[in-house]
């Protein structure tokens, strides 16, 4: 008997990945402060999930709700206030959720937030930085007019976002995962920052993975990854990918 090289992680090519039995699952791209798309994608959503009473419905929202886009509270408003009717939903966390977290709590997070789009989520919630002053104390007056306008509920949700979730042969996460590192100790910097040495990697990581971070002008179908970064907050192109036993589909706003 020849011994298999790579155990059991290696997918017997005769298997078409699929989801839960029954089960019907969406999954969101980066949103960005689009409200106006989130709100469009989820009629559609509706719209196309209407047609399968029967099943279980899963909406897997992959990260980055906020920044760069002119309406991040908004959009976080939407998520916690309209929740999709019927869905199970979650909610994982991206690298700006991230950065917004670590400037709440400490300010030298600030530079680094302002240069990814911070300054878009201070103005979705009523904080201008300061235009006097240096840098340092601009940043200390917005931390802490922030933390006076950002609603407990808000900070409750961001708090309780997930890195990973898993239906079926599909792992859902941000960024995307280390490769040759087993999905259930990959690294959180790796989950909300990875780039190329996962988009370019050939292996079988045991489950295709299906993230956003990094945008693409179509989704992005890879036999080991679904990128849905559609850059929905320049775009107007905002993507949920569609699984369904083995079937998979996109539902896109126009752009
Ligand atoms: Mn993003």
């Amino acid at each position: 008997m020849i011994p298999r090289l790579f155990g059991s992680r290696r997918r017997d090519p005769d298997h078409l990945p699929e989801v839960p039995e029954s089960s019907r699952v969406y999954a969101i791209g980066d949103i960005h402060g689009r409200v106006d798309l989130l709100g469009e994608l989820h009629e559609m959503v509706l719209e196309d999930a209407e047609r399968w009473p029967d099943r279980r419905k899963v909406v897997v929202y992959i990260g980055d709700y906020v920044d760069r886009g002119l309406q991040s509270r908004q959009v976080i408003d939407l998520l916690i206030d309209a929740p999709l009717r019927g869905f199970e939903a979650i909610h994982l966390k991206g690298n700006h959720e991230d950065m917004m977290l670590a400037f709440l709590k400490d300010v030298t997070a600030g530079p680094g937030w302002m240069l990814n789009g911070g300054n878009a989520t201070l103005y979705s919630y009523g904080v201008n930085l300061a235009d006097a002053g240096n840098m340092d104390e601009r940043l200390e007056m917005a931390q802490a007019e922030l933390r006076r306008h950002l609603p407990q509920r808000h900070l409750d949700f961001l708090e309780s976002l997930k890195l990973t979730h898993a239906e079926g042969d599909y792992f859902f996460v941000h960024a995307g995962i280390r490769p040759g590192v087993a999905l259930d100790r990959q690294d959180e910097l790796d989950m909300l920052w990875i780039r190329d040495e996962f988009l370019c990697s050939p292996d079988d990581h045991g489950k295709v993975v299906v993230h956003g971070h990094t945008i693409t002008g179509e989704p992005e179908v890879r036999p080991n990854r679904i990128g849905l970064d559609t850059g929905a907050f320049a775009s107007g192109t905002l993507t949920c990918l569609v699984l369904d036993g083995t079937e998979r589909s996109f539902l896109q706003t126009l752009g």
